[in-house]
């Protein structure tokens, strides 16, 4: 059954579909969505940026990368969560922002006495509402 969530083993599987797609390929992109990429650098123990908004119907690109130890950039509500690993790679995941709403970012790996206060916000806008 299809669930349309990402999760541990299908973000590392979305990550090898968009490898090899060419970049800026947006198959089944809908007509009002746009690309929104972001980069983010987790370190303790904050997010930078720490607040990403985009339009409902976005495909939205985030890239996360550790700065110091690892850390993970979750967004319960949406099911995503991402492991930027201590001097690991970037990590890159696509999701379409299907759902209007503003949703708590957290950090999903302690990573020491700041932990709780690695937070952020994704605030998708509803259509028509921008
Ligand atoms: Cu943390």
């Amino acid at each position: 059954m299809h669930r349309g969530t990402i999760t541990g083993v299908g973000v590392a599987a979305l990550t090898l579909v968009l490898a090899a797609a060419a970049p800026g390929a947006r198959p089944g992109g809908g007509p009002q969505g746009e690309l929104k990429e972001f980069t983010v650098i987790a370190e303790r123990f904050k997010f930078t940026p720490n607040r990403l908004e985009v339009n409902q119907g976005d495909t939205v690109r985030v890239t996360v990368r550790s700065a110091d130890s690892t850390h993970g950039w979750k967004v319960k509500a949406l099911d995503l969560d991402l492991l930027a690993k201590k001097g690991g790679k970037p990590e890159t995941f696509e999701f379409v922002a299907e759902r209007a709403g503003t949703f708590p970012i957290a950090c999903s790996e302690y990573c020491g006495k700041g932990h709780e206060d690695m937070k952020g916000v994704l605030v998708v806008h509803a259509r028509g509402d921008r």
